[in-house]
C-alpha cells in the first residue's frame, strides 16, 4: 500500500521510464549487424542457385525471424522453397535430393528429415573467421502458411514498432536465457511466445495496443481463391500505411508497464486449464475446440498435448503450444511468476532488475 500516492507516483513513473530505456538499450545491442544480414542473404542466394539446378522453377524465400523483424544476433535462418509450376517431385523426394546435392557441393553439414510434418533439410556451417558463430539454417518445402504467418507478425510489428518489437525481442532473449524456449524439450517455441505477446496486446490490454488485423473489414470484396492457402483462410488487413490513418491505439502505457503486466497476466490470470489464446478470436474454450487433455488416454502423447493452448492464426486446428508438457508448463509459469516478482519489487535500479531477470 502506498501511503502517500502523490509522493510515490513520480517514483513509480521514474521506474517505468528507466526500465523502458533499459529494455530498448538491452535489445538494441542484440540485433543482428548489417554484415550478418548480408552474409545470410548471400547464403540464401547461393542455396537458391544450387536448388535451381534440380528444380529450375523454384524460389527460396526467407521466413521466421529473419523476415519478420524479430531477429536476434546469430538466430537461425528459416528458408522456404516454393516451386512455381510443374510439380514433379514430392516434398520428401526433394528433401532427399537437395540434401545430397548440398552435401556434395557445399561445406554445410547436412541432415534431412524427409518424413517430418513439414519435410526439411537442416544445414549448419562451422564457425570461421568471417562468421565467428557459424550459421544454422532449415529449408522447408512448400510451407506457404509459414510465409503468411511471418507476414502477419511483421504487420503487427509495423503497427507499433517500438513497443511490439521491444517486448517480443526481450521475451525471446529472456526465454532463451531461462531455458524455456525449446519445443523439443517440452517448452515453447519463439513463435509461440510471439503469439502470446500479440494475444496480450490485442485481447487482454484495455484499451488494446494493437487492432485485430484478421477481423478488420476488408477494403473491397475478396474472393475465396484470393484468401485461402492450403485450405486455410489467411486473409488479414495488411495495408499498414492506410491502417495508420484509420486506427490508433488509445493505450499509452510504456514498454515497461506492458512487460510487467504481461508477466502478471501469464503467471496469474490466463486460464491455462480451460482457455485457448487465439489472436484471431480472443479467448476460446478448450472444450469448444476439442483440445481437452485426454488424461485417460493410453498414449502419453495425448495426455500431454494440450496443457498450453495457443491457436495458430491460420491453421485453426493446430495448437502451437502442443509440445509443451506438464513439466514444461510448470516451469514456464514458474518463470513468469519469478519475472513478475522481480519487477514488481520495483528495485532501485532498473538495469539490475533486468540483469537478474535474465540471469
Ligand atoms: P528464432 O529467432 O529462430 O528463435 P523465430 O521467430 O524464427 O525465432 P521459430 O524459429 O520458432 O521463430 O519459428 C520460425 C517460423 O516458423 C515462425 C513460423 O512462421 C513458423 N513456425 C514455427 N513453429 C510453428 C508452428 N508450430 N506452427 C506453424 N508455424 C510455425
Ligand atoms: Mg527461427
Amino acid at each position: 500500500p502506498e501511503a502517500t500516492p502523490h509522493r510515490s507516483l513520480p517514483a513509480r513513473h521514474r521506474f517505468f521510464a528507466d526500465l523502458s530505456q533499459c529494455l530498448f538499450d538491452f535489445v538494441i545491442q542484440l540485433l543482428p549487424t548489417q554484415e550478418e544480414m548480408s552474409v545470410k542473404e548471400d547464403v540464401r542466394k547461393l542455396l537458391e542457385r544450387l536448388i535451381r539446378t534440380i528444380e529450375p522453377n523454384s524460389r527460396l524465400l526467407s521466413f521466421g525471424s529473419t523476415a519478420n523483424g524479430f531477429s536476434l544476433r546469430n538466430s537461425d535462418m528459416d528458408l522456404c522453397c516454393l516451386i512455381d509450376s510443374g510439380e514433379r517431385l514430392s516434398a520428401s523426394d526433394l528433401v532427399t535430393m537437395v540434401g545430397d546435392l548440398l552435401e556434395r557441393e557445399t561445406k554445410f553439414h547436412v541432415k534431412t528429415l524427409p518424413h517430418a510434418r513439414i519435410p526439411i533439410v537442416k544445414l549448419s556451417l562451422d564457425p570461421s573467421p568471417g562468421l565467428p558463430l557459424g550459421i544454422a539454417c532449415d529449408i522447408g518445402f512448400e510451407n506457404r502458411l509459414a510465409l503468411e504467418n511471418t507476414r502477419l507478425l511483421m504487420c503487427y510489428a509495423m503497427v507499433d514498432p517500438t513497443r511490439v518489437r521491444t517486448l517480443v525481442l526481450f521475451l525471446k532473449v529472456w526465454s532463451k536465457r531461462r531455458k524455456i524456449n525449446s519445443p523439443y524439450k517440452g517448452t515453447l517455441s519463439s513463435y509461440g511466445y510471439v503469439l502470446l505477446v500479440i494475444y496480450f496486446l490485442v485481447h487482454v490490454k484495455n484499451p488494446p495496443v494493437l487492432p485485430n488485423l484478421q477481423q478488420m473489414p476488408p477494403l473491397r470484396p475478396i474472393s475465396k481463391e484470393d484468401t485461402h492457402v492450403a485450405g486455410y483462410n489467411t486473409w488479414f488487413f495488411d495495408d499498414i500505411e492506410l491502417l495508420r490513418t484509420r486506427w490508433h491505439s488509445e493505450n499509452t502505457e510504456s514498454v515497461a508497464e506492458l512487460l510487467i503486466d504481461f508477466f502478471r497476466y501469464y503467471s496469474r490470470d490466463f486460464s491455462y486449464n480451460t482457455g485457448v489464446a487465439s489472436i484471431r478470436a480472443g479467448l476460446l474454450k478448450k472444450s469448444v475446440k476439442g483440445w481437452q487433455n485426454d488424461l485417460n488416454s493410453r498414449y502419453p502423447d495425448s495426455r500431454e498435448r494440450n496443457r498450453l493452448c495457443i491457436e495458430d492464426p491460420f491453421e485453426l486446428d493446430f495448437n502451437v503450444g502442443r509440445c509443451v508438457t506438464k513439466d514444461g508448463i510448470y516451469t514456464i509459469r514458474g518463470e513468469f511468476m519469478r519475472a513478475s516478482r522481480i519487477l514488481s519489487n520495483r528495485p532501485e535500479r532498473a538495469v539490475v532488475a533486468l540483469a537478474e531477470l535474465c540471469a
